[in-house]
């Protein structure tokens, strides 16, 4: 549990997320992000999830390997228990100290992975997301959305290995898609969609400007 320190909102770093399905570029546009807010000297960290944390990383090879058949409670439990190591030991205390926390992945993934597409209740998810974070959210999600097809093209022509998770059928990650638009849809004040589509620097643009007028963060000096 964390302590009543850490339920309260940050001091004035600002934590941003970034959601999607397989191959819809969070990984590529984070790093352009972080060298944007570098450049405007806006101190900033990027992480992601499931990791982040040296326990949370040890979790997240429990989770990934595709030899594992965890049952979706189990699997959603070992998500919440790396997000709270990770929560605790790097992501507050980076907002605490003022720094802007890029994150590849947070809680919409659960809700999104283990909900929309295993059928876990989304009650059960709720009820782990208070026990772990209490009342605490992203000030932006940033949904990168992109045709199954397409992501899964991506995903081919980068060639590495498939995980748990990529090697689920095209039903699967259709279910998803349509998971993150419904939270987006749900909470327009926090989630934007991106049409993941567009060429790197077209969406980068997009981002950027998205992040500078939702957050007034000064990044065109
Ligand atoms: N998971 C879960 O089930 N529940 C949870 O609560 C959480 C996670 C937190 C973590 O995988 C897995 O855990 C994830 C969900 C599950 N499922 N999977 N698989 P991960 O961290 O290993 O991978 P990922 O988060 O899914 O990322 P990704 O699919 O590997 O890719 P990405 O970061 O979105 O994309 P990228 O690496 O930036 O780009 C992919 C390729 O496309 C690459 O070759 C790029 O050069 C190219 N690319 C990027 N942008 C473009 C554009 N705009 N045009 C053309 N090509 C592009």
């Amino acid at each position: 549990m964390l302590s009543g320190a850490l339920l309260k909102r940050m001091e004035s770093g600002k934590f941003i997320t970034f959601e999607g399905g397989e191959g819809a570029g969070k990984s590529t546009q984070i790093k352009l992000l972080k060298t944007a807010l570098e450049t405007a000297n806006i101190p900033v960290i990027a992480t992601r999830e499931p990791g982040g944390s040296s326990g949370a990383e040890t979790i997240r090879n429990l989770l990934l390997n595709p030899e594992k058949d965890w049952d979706t409670p189990t699997e959603t439990l070992l998500h919440f228990a790396a997000r709270a190591d990770h929560f605790t030991t790097r992501i507050a205390p980076a907002l605490k100290n003022g720094d802007c926390v890029l994150c590849d992945r947070f809680a919409d993934s659960t809700r999104a992975y283990q909900g929309y597409g295993l059928g876990l209740d989304i009650k059960a998810i709720e009820i782990l997301y208070e026990l772990t974070l209490g009342e605490f959210k992203p000030d932006l999600t940033l949904i990168l959305d992109i045709p199954v097809q397409i992501g899964t093209m991506r995903l081919q022509d980068r060639g590495k290995a498939t995980d748990r998770y990529e090697q689920m059928d095209s039903a699967f990650h259709q279910r998803l898609r349509e998971g993150f638009l419904d939270i987006a849809k749900n909470e327009p004040e926090r989630c934007v969609v991106i049409d993941a589509t567009a060429d790197i620097d077209t969406i980068a643009s997009i981002i950027r400007n998205c992040v500078a007028n939702r957050l007034g963060l000064s990044l065109f000096k």
